[in-house]
Formats: structure tokens, C-alpha cells, sequence
């Protein structure tokens, strides 16, 4: 099949050219084509100097010399209303992280107290680990007990008025000193969020450095607070991730049975569906319509949580959504929070597809709302089920259009997981690193951005990396465009330089290991918290980069914000809305190594990314003296 310029230039993806061209041929809009019809994007956005924060506005300030307002009808400048606009759209980013947390939380907390319709705790020694690191007594206590005072404790963390959040005490002393030092260590989760809409409120905080640094807390606090609480808490409840082998892309999907679609973020929805899809009832009823079986399928980020846990094939990232339910073989796309597009209601309109949303907080035109709640869990995901497996006799076969498109891949390094691959230290991965044969740590995160050609960044980026002897860590839509690349398998180390391909090797482990979802990265966090620990360094000086190649979300700017005042070099690959202001560009792009040792640097060319990367990684080896 040959596809036009334009659907080629979109994606590097083949099972997204042959959607794309199916969308054509039915008359059907996708992201793509509403991106185009935004063009052009207003430029004073782009730049980030328009403000609506009063209704004097909205103001806008000339980007050009001379000509035009300077500042907004208070007087803020582009400095001003740029560095309000950012530290916004990390509170945003953070509580979206953090409320996931809290629900995680609150999920814990019912099942502790037996109230939880269906959840077990499953790991009962990372709840003892993580109740020992809370001061929690153990000793001659039972399960239950333990997991309500640790649930209770990380409760505690969102609405706490003075710090410090426990988690933020595992990063190395260094970066804790410092974070004090700069007044950056985070009180309470939310207290830094509420700060944050405060002082961007009119005629509260005016100083862009002020400003930036209060949003570098409030990253702090979802990296290594409401991110690392629904990390750990989802690994007691539902199983630390352990590798698995399973199959990525739309070609996931299956003609001859019913095909459900999980998309979305937190994994207690997600775990109860995948557990009753296999109820022997609903196969059963599958197969009085006519169909094989189930076939559950994730998408972003919910599909990393079950593909990290079960294996659960994933049938693509961020910008397929949309490309899926357009296969005409999906009876249900079923979504909780963050990342689901509205326009799948009226897409799903044109198909048979029952789009169904879940959460309390989320509501979608064209859906159908099953609320759902963890006290019922398992009866609640079971309708759910129900109702997509009747669906499945409302599917037009003349509308259903799979691509063959699918690659295996391998899943679920948890920082449990590497260490046991590694033998039980991490002695292993520092000798590798101290002796050149792995060169550094790249870690690579972040969504599709319409912006740019689909997965193209994503993938480029991982294959230069791997070739130069970086061991690749992956989360979110990133790890999905490794999974579909093949970059996940161990095979994928006959692309790496000779270093990594012998530890590879080795270890029968990917040169890229896909370490889970959004909040995931703080997985990351803590490895690279072990590591500068083992070598007695703080994260700054360790040969590591961080890269967001296709962001787009407000959760990836809280991330990359967490993830620089951590330590860690972060090259965007999309172009933050914050050129309109020289002093934040200055701050993030400069002086920012000055105060935290790192900054963030913005290239959209991956190859140039990597070298950015790569000689970062290079020039912390020469201090190191290794
Ligand atoms: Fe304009 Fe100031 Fe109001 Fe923003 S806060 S809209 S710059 S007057
Ligand atoms: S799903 S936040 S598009 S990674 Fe986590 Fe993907 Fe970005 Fe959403």
C-alpha cells in the first residue's frame, strides 16, 4: 500500500499511515486534520505573553521590539505573565499526578479496612518496607493494621502544612540540603498547589525567579510525593511489576472477539476489568454473541499499569486513540482520567463502539457514564463488561479494519525487577557504568505532541542513544513507541554499541526497559537516587539526561520541572511556551544549573537531542574521573 506525503509525514508508525488513510477513505477528521485547522497557532501563545488571569485582560504583550504594549493592564510583563503561565500549568500537572495518588491512597485505605469491593493487598512486603521508611510499627502486627496507619500517613502528606513529605527524604542528602537551601522542599502536596493559583493571581507574586522556583517545590512534591505515593501504593495493591513478555500496537486488536479498550491512567479501574473479562460468565456470554472470547487491550498509560502487571497487550499511545475506535473493531473504549480526548464521543458516534467513562471527576459528551467507585468495585467493572461484551453484536464487520501491525515486547521493570535482573544489587549496572561499558542513563518520558510526526522523536531518540552505550529507561507514550519499534525486546541490543549489547546481553534484558506510566518516573527517581547513594554523589553529578521528546501534557511540564530541580539534564523536544520571556528562558535554559545543576535544553531534532545527551552524559564521566 502506498500512502500520500501527508499521511506519511504524520507518523513513522505503519499501522498509523493505514488508519489514516481508512479515516480518509470513511470521511472521517482525526487530531491531524483539527491541528491543521488551528493553523496558524496564535503566536502570542506560543510565546506564552497573553494572560487571562483578571478580567482586565486578556492582555498581550508585543514580541516585537518597539512596537506594541510591554506590559498588561497591571503592568505585568512577559517575564511576569510567561513565568505565571508555567508554574499554572505545573499545578495543573501536579494534581492531576497527585490526585491519582490520592485515590490510590484512598483505594488502600477501603481494602485495609475490608471495605473495598474486590481489591487485595498483594504485596505485603513492599507494605512493610514502606510502613518501616513511615516510622510504622510492624512487628507483631497484622496486614490490615499496617496498611490503614500507612494509608492514613500518606494521606496526611496532601493536606499537610509543614513538610518534610516522606518520600522526598530518599533522594540523597545533597539534593535535600539543597532543595532546604533554596527553599524548595515541599511542605504539603496540595499546600503547593493552592500557593501556586494563589500567587498567580492578580497582584500577588511578581517576580518571575520567585515564581519559577515556587513551581520547582510544586514539581518536587508530585515527583517525589503524589507520584511516587501512586507508584508504591498501586505496587502493594496490585503486585510490584515484574518483566513480562506481551504484543504492541492496533494490530492487537482481534476480529472474531470482543475488543475492549482500557484508556486512561489509574489502574484500579483497569485491574478490576481485566479480572472480569476473564469471569467465566462473561466468556460465556462472548460467545452467545458470536465472539471467541475477550480481548482487553490498554492504551497510554492505564495500558502501561496492566501490561507492566499482566501482560496485557497494549494497542497504542496517546495520538491512537482515536485510530483505534476507527478500526470499527472495538465494542468498548472504556476511560477514566487524563489524556482521553473528547472527540472519541462524537467518533464514536459513527461506529458501534460504547464509549464509556468512569470517574467521578470525568465526564465526556457522546459517553455513556458508569461511575464507578472501589467499595464496588469488582460488581461495577463486571456491568462494565457486560455491557461492551453485548455490544459486540451491534459490530458492522464491513466497518472493521485491523491493521496487521504488532510487535512483541518485553515490560515491567520496576526497580524490584532490575535489581533481580541484576542479580539482587544494583553492583552489577554501577560496574557496567564505572567501567564504560554502559556509558550513562538516558531516561526518556512523555506523550505524542501533534506538532511533530508521531513516535518519530520517540524512537529516533532511543536508537541513538542505544548506539552510543546509554541504557534507555522508559515511561508513558514513550515506552508505547518503544514497544511498537521493537526496542523493547532483549533481541533490540544487536542495535546498541558493543558496550551495552554485551550487557544486554548478559542480563537477557532491552537496551530500553519500560519501567511504567506517567507517574512511574518516579521509578526512575529512585534509581537514580540509589545510584549517586552507591557512589556517594548527588543526582547532578551522575552521567544521566533526561528527554521529553513529544510532550504535550501539563503533566509533562510538572515532570520535567521535577525532574530538572532533581538534577537531571532534560532536553524537550517541543517547544515550551515560554520564549516570550527572556528571564525564564535564561533561568530554565542557564542559570538553573547554577541553583539545582541542571537545566533544561529544547531541540526538536533527535539526533541533535541525543548528542546534547550524550556529551552531557560524557562530561559527567570526566568529572567523576570514570
Ligand atoms: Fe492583564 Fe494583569 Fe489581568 Fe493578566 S492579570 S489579564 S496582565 S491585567
Ligand atoms: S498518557 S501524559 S500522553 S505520556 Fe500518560 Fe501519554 Fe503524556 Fe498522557
Amino acid at each position: 500500500m502506498t500512502y500520500s506525503d501527508k499521511i506519511l509525514s504524520r507518523s513513522i508508525d505503519p499501522a498509523v499511515h493505514e488508519m489514516l488513510a481508512r479515516a480518509e477513505e470513511l470521511g472521517i477528521g482525526t487530531a491531524w486534520d483539527r491541528y491543521e485547522a488551528q493553523l496558524p497557532q496564535c503566536g502570542f501563545g506560543e510565546l506564552g505573553v497573553c494572560c487571562r488571569h483578571c478580567n482586565m485582560g486578556p492582555c498581550r504583550i508585543s514580541p516585537f521590539d518597539g512596537e506594541g504594549p510591554k506590559v498588561g493592564v497591571c503592568g505585568a510583563t512577559a517575564d511576569i505573565i510567561v513565568a505565571r503561565g508555567l508554574i499554572r500549568m505545573i499545578a495543573a500537572g501536579a494534581a492531576a499526578h497527585s490526585d491519582h495518588g490520592r485515590d490510590i491512597a484512598h483505594t488502600l485505605l477501603l481494602t485495609a479496612e475490608g471495605k473495598s469491593g474486590g481489591y487485595q493487598i498483594k504485596d505485603e512486603a513492599k507494605l512493610k518496607a514502606l510502613a518501616t521508611e513511615y516510622g510504622i510499627e510492624t512487628e507483631g502486627r497484622n496486614t490490615s493494621e499496617i496498611a490503614i496507619d500507612l494509608a492514613k500517613a500518606v494521606y496526611a502528606e496532601f493536606g499537610k502544612q509543614e513538610g518534610p513529605i516522606q518520600f522526598t527524604r530518599r533522594a540523597p542528602e545533597k539534593r535535600v540540603t539543597l532543595w532546604k537551601k533554596l527553599g524548595i522542599d515541599p511542605r504539603g502536596i496540595d499546600r503547593e498547589i493552592v500557593e501556586i493559583m494563589h500567587r498567580t493571581h492578580i497582584g500577588v507574586d511578581n517576580d518571575p525567579v520567585h515564581l519559577i522556583l515556587h513551581g520547582l517545590r510544586t514539581a518536587v512534591s508530585d515527583g517525589w510525593g503524589g507520584s511516587m505515593v501512586a507508584t508504591e501504593l498501586s505496587d502493594i495493591l496490585f503486585g510490584a511489576p515484574a518483566p513480562q513478555r506481551s504484543v504492541a500496537n492496533l494490530g492487537v486488536l482481534k476480529a472474531d472477539h470482543v475488543n475492549i479498550i482500557l484508556h486512561g491512567h489509574e489502574p484500579t479501574l483497569s485491574e478490576m476489568i481485566v479480572a472480569a473479562a476473564e469471569d467465566p460468565e462473561m466468556v460465556a456470554l462472548a460467545e452467545k454473541y458470536g465472539a471467541k472470547g475477550i480481548n482487553v487491550c490498554g492504551m497510554c498509560c492505564t495500558g502501561n499499569e496492566i501490561l507492566m502487571r499482566h501482560g496485557v497487550p497494549i494497542a497504542g499511545n496517546f495520538l491512537q486513540q482515536e485510530l483505534a475506535v476507527i478500526t470499527g473493531a472495538v465494542d468498548a473504549m472504556i476511560v477514566d482520567v487524563q489524556c482521553i480526548m473528547p472527540a472519541l464521543g462524537s467518533l464514536t458516534g459513527c461506529f458501534h463502539t460504547k464509549f464509556i467513562s468512569t470517574s467521578p471527576k470525568a465526564k465526556f459528551p457522546g459517553a455513556v457514564h458508569m461511575e464507578f467507585n472501589e467499595e464496588h468495585a469488582a460488581e461495577i467493572a463486571k456491568d462494565i463488561v457486560k455491557v461492551s461484551v453485548e455490544n459486540f453484536r451491534f459490530r458492522k464487520p464491513e466497518m472493521v479494519h485491523i491493521p496487521d501491525e504488532r510487535m512483541e515486547c518485553m515490560a515491567g521493570f520496576s526497580v524490584e525487577a532490575i535489581v533481580d535482573a541484576l542479580g539482587g544489587t544494583l553492583d552489577p549496572l554501577l560496574d557496567a557504568i564505572k567501567g564504560g561499558a554502559i556509558k550513562g542513563i538516558g531516561a526518556l518520558v512523555g506523550c505524542n505532541n501533534i506538532k511533530i510526526p508521531h513516535d518519530e522523536s520517540h524512537v529516533n531518540l532511543i536508537r541513538e542513544l542505544i548506539r552510543n552505550d546509554v541504557l534507555v529507561v522508559t515511561t508513558g507514550c514513550n515506552a508505547i513507541a518503544a514497544a511498537k519499534a521493537g526496542l523493547l525486546l532483549p533481541e533490540a541490543a544487536a542495535e546498541c554499541g558493543e558496550g551495552l549489547k554485551g550487557v544486554c546481553k548478559a542480563l537477557g534484558i532491552p537496551p530500553a526497559l519500560h519501567m511504567g506510566s506517567c507517574v512511574d518516573i518516579s521509578r526512575i527517581l529512585v534509581v537514580c537516587s540509589a545510584i549517586a547513594n552507591a557512589l556517594g554523589v548527588d543526582i547532578s553529578d551522575l552521567p544521566a539526561a533526561g528527554a521529553a521528546p513529544e510532550w504535550m501534557s501539563e503533566k509533562a511540564v510538572s515532570i520535567g520541572a521535577y525532574v530538572v530541580a532533581s538534577g537531571v539534564f532534560t532536553v524537550l523536544g517541543t517547544v515550551p511556551q515560554i520564549l516570550g520571556s527572556p528571564v525564564v528562558t535564561e533561568l530554565l535554559t542557564k542559570t538553573a544549573n547554577d541553583v539545582v545543576g541542571a537545566v533544561f535544553a529544547v531541540e526538536t531534532d533527535p539526533s541533535k537531542a541525543a548528542r546534547l545527551m550524550i556529551d552531557h552524559i560524557e562530561a559527567k564521566r570526566t568529572a567523576l574521573g570514570i
